[in-house]
This record gives C-alpha cells, sequence and structure tokens, in this order.
C-alpha cells in the first residue's frame, strides 16, 4: 500500500518533524513521575522481576572476577540493562520464544536457568548443552525457549520474524521477542527483518537495547537520524521509545506490545534508552574511549536500586531482606563455580556427532588426526586434556615406562 498526495511545491523531508517521546513512569527515587501509574503487577511478580535483576546483577560481577581470576576465559555483563532485559521478558508468556544477542542473561535467568545451568555453559563442561562448542556466555535453552545465542550480529533478528510468523500459522496464540543493541541494528539483516515481519504480520517485537555503544563506538558515531525507533517509519510498525532503565515503563510497554503482536498479528518496534555500565567484554577497557564523569552520570540511574527504592516505599521489601538476598545469591554463585569448573569437559568424539546422522568419513579423519596428535604431544595440552577420550589415555599411559599412571 502506497499513499501519495501530490505537491506542486519542492519540498523535501528529514524525518525531523516527527518527534519520539521517551515513555518513562518511575523516577530514581522509586516514586511515580507525577501522572504517571504504575502497570498492573502484583508483589510476587515484582520480587520476581527483582531477585532476576539482583541474581543477573550478582552473576556479572563474580563471573568477571572469576575471568580475571584466570579461571574463564571470556564473559559480558548486562550491567546497567538489567530493567531493560527483564523488564521485557517478564511482560510476555513464559512460552513465547527469545532470540537474543549475548547481553541479555538477564532473561534467561528471570525464566528460570540456573546458577548450575549458566555454569555449565560458561566453563564448556561434559554438562554444558552446546557441549563446550561455544564461547562462555553463548546460553540456550529449549526448555525455557531460548534460542541459542549466535556470535554474528543480527543473526536472531530476521529469524525471530521467521519464527513469528510460523507461531502465527500454528496458531497458538505466542509471540517471539528479539533483544539487539543499536549497533546490531546496523546490518541489512535489521531491515530484512522488518519488512518481512511487517509485509507477512508476524507477532514478533523487536527489542532494541541502545545502551549507547557498540564497542568503542559511540551512538552518535552510528546514526545520523534520531536514534533506531523513527525507522519503523518506514515500514510502517508500531513503535515507543522508553526508558530502558524503567523497569515499570518498559514491562508495561512490552505487556502492550505482546497484545498488539498476537492478537492484531502486528510486529513492534521497542527502544530502550539505557547504558552499559560494563566494558564491552571482558576483553575490553573503556577509559580510552568515554569518560569517568559519563558512567558516574549513569551510574546515578542504577535500574536495580530504582526498583528497589519502589518496592521498599510500597512495603513489599525491606534492607534486611536485600542484605540476606545478597549474600545467599553470593553464596550460590560461587559453589557453583566451584562446582562447574571441576567438571571434566565433554568427551572429545563429541566434537564431531550431532553435525550430520552419521560421523561423515572427512570429519572421522579429522577427529583420528586429532587423537594422534594429543597421544603424541600429550603435554602441549591443557590439564585434563588428555582424559578427553579414553583411548588417549590408556595408550599414553601403555607407553610409560616402569607403568607409570598419567594423572594428566
Ligand atoms: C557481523 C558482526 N560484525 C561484527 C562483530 C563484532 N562485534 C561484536 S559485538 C559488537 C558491537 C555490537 O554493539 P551493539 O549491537 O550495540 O550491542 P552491545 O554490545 O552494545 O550490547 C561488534 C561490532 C560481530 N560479532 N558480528
Ligand atoms: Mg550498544
Amino acid at each position: 500500500m502506497t499513499t501519495t498526495q501530490d505537491t506542486h511545491s519542492l519540498a523535501f523531508m528529514t524525518g525531523d518533524e516527527f518527534h519520539i517521546p521517551t515513555f518513562r513512569l518511575l523516577q530514581q527515587d522509586g516514586t511515580l513521575f507525577e501522572g504517571a501509574e504504575a502497570p498492573d503487577l502484583d508483589q510476587q511478580k515484582a520480587l520476581r522481576i527483582y531477585r532476576a535483576m539482583l541474581f543477573t546483577r550478582v552473576l556479572d560481577e563474580r563471573m568477571l572476577a572469576a575471568q580475571r581470576q584466570g579461571r574463564l576465559s571470556f564473559y559480558m555483563q548486562c550491567t546497567g540493562e538489567e530493567a531493560a532485559v527483564i523488564g521485557a521478558a517478564a511482560a510476555l508468556d513464559d512460552a513465547d520464544m527469545i532470540m537474543a544477542q549475548y547481553r541479555e542473561q538477564g532473561a534467561l535467568a528471570y525464566r528460570g536457568f540456573t546458577y548450575d545451568e549458566f555454569m555449565n555453559q560458561l566453563f564448556g563442561n561434559e554438562l554444558d548443552y552446546g557441549k563446550g562448542r561455544q564461547m562462555p556466555i553463548h546460553y540456550g535453552s529449549r526448555k525455557l525457549h531460548y534460542m541459542t545465542i549466535s556470535s554474528p550480529l543480527a543473526t536472531q533478528i530476521p529469524q525471530a520474524a521467521g519464527y513469528a510468523y510460523g507461531q502465527k500459522l500454528a496458531g497458538e496464540g505466542h509471540c517471539t521477542i528479539t533483544f539487539f543493541g543499536e549497533g546490531a541494528a546496523s546490518e541489512g539483516d535489521f531491515h530484512a527483518a522488518l519488512n518481512m515481519a511487517s509485509v507477512h504480520k508476524a507477532p514478533v517485537i523487536f527489542f532494541c537495547r541502545n545502551n549507547g555503544y557498540a564497542i568503542s563506538t559511540p551512538a552518535s558515531e552510528q546514526f545520523a537520524a534520531d536514534g533506531i525507533a523513527p525507522r519503523a517509519f518506514g515500514y510502517r510498525m508500531h513503535v515507543i521509545r522508553v526508558d530502558g532503565n524503567d523497569v515499570l515503563a518498559v514491562y508495561q510497554a512490552t505487556q502492550q506490545a505482546r497484545v498488539i503482536a498476537v492478537e492484531q498479528n502486528q510486529p513492534v518496534l521497542i527502544e530502550a534508552m539505557t547504558y552499559r555500565l560494563a566494558a564491552h567484554s571482558s576483553s575490553d577497557d573503556p577509559s580510552g574511549y568515554r569518560s569517568r564523569k559519563e558512567e558516574e552520570a549513569w551510574r546515578e540511574k542504577d535500574p536495580i536500586l530504582r526498583m528497589q527504592r519502589w518496592l521498599i516505599d510500597l512495603g513489599w521489601w525491606s534492607e534486611d531482606e536485600e542484605k540476606a538476598l545478597q549474600e545467599s545469591l553470593r553464596r550460590e554463585v560461587l559453589e557453583t563455580l566451584k562446582r562447574a569448573e571441576k567438571r571434566p569437559p565433554p568427551p572429545l568424539d563429541s566434537l564431531v556427532s550431532d553435525v550430520y546422522a552419521d560421523v561423515t568419513p572427512a570429519l572421522q579423519r579429522q577427529l583420528d588426526r586429532l587423537k594422534s596428535h594429543i597421544r603424541r604431544h600429550p603435554e602441549a595440552y591443557p590439564k585434563g586434556a588428555r582424559s578427553l577420550d579414553p583411548d588417549v589415555s590408556a595408550t599414553a599411559d601403555a607407553d610409560k615406562p616402569n607403568g607409570e599412571q598419567g594423572g594428566a
């Protein structure tokens, strides 16, 4: 459908005539803005959201420390964006599909992914669902309707459009949410996905976390327009911009977006304005590209503190409960970390399984070559590597003089 209206005076447009406001309900002191109304959220659900936010913060702090201690190869924090991610996840049905980028562990925590499940993935041990084939933070859970993370940016956005189209055809009243950063929205896939979803009327929520940076590139160097939200107009799509550090606003906006998606079969774009308080990843140092002052200004807008004050004001939470929860989360995260790092890696043979129904000759040859390489150079492999495969340990031990048993 194209609407045209003739004009006889030359006039270009830039889109500047549209102003997209930011939907906000909660102030930093935990009180509502004048005229704002809290969404329909009972104490039980509010506390489920809050606990997931705190869980995520504690997990992130501890796992970054574990990376610094050399126990973990890599990590990415959600710090500062917990309200955006968890507020959105909470507004969905738990059986709706989540297709995330990599900084949305809070959504998975909200759904009930356990510390053990997080840790097993992070350490790539024998219980990791991905069998140690992915870098840390590439979580996935079939049971919790959370598609496994893909490293190449924006992969999940067109996949979400397609998956949601399938949900519409299945007619079971579910939708898909896809999370992505404002940086990923520069990929062509973003546009293909929005166009497809709006033409085919797919029940999908495109949730952009505009956290100000794509690694070291500030948003001001990424796009000339007013953020990501105006792009929805090009696809005739519903859009809302929301304060991403305001859990109530995110929750209400996403809840309403879900109604539009599921009841009207219309995609929705949400742009959540937030800030990546931590480094991009454990491999990044933001002091080279942004000021402490800027970070401090955003630290003042901490989304967890904002929600905590609201809960305490309502009498739904107390400082004692806060202290007790923080302590138990810290204890639990440390215990599960220790458990997961001690577990052995997946068997070596699993490197080539689940790719084809039967292992192909080419893959088998690669595996055989790898095994004989490890046999020749066991010392070049990390502790535990020889026991990856029972054949390897047995042969290597038999080769040793005096029947000495290798303990590697
Ligand atoms: C196709 C592709 N290009 C580049 C990268 C490298 N890369 C990883 S994360 C990232 C920045 C993404 O920023 P944004 O989407 O804003 O997400 P944020 O990290 O801020 O949450 C880049 C460039 C990649 N993973 N995939
Ligand atoms: Mg970003």
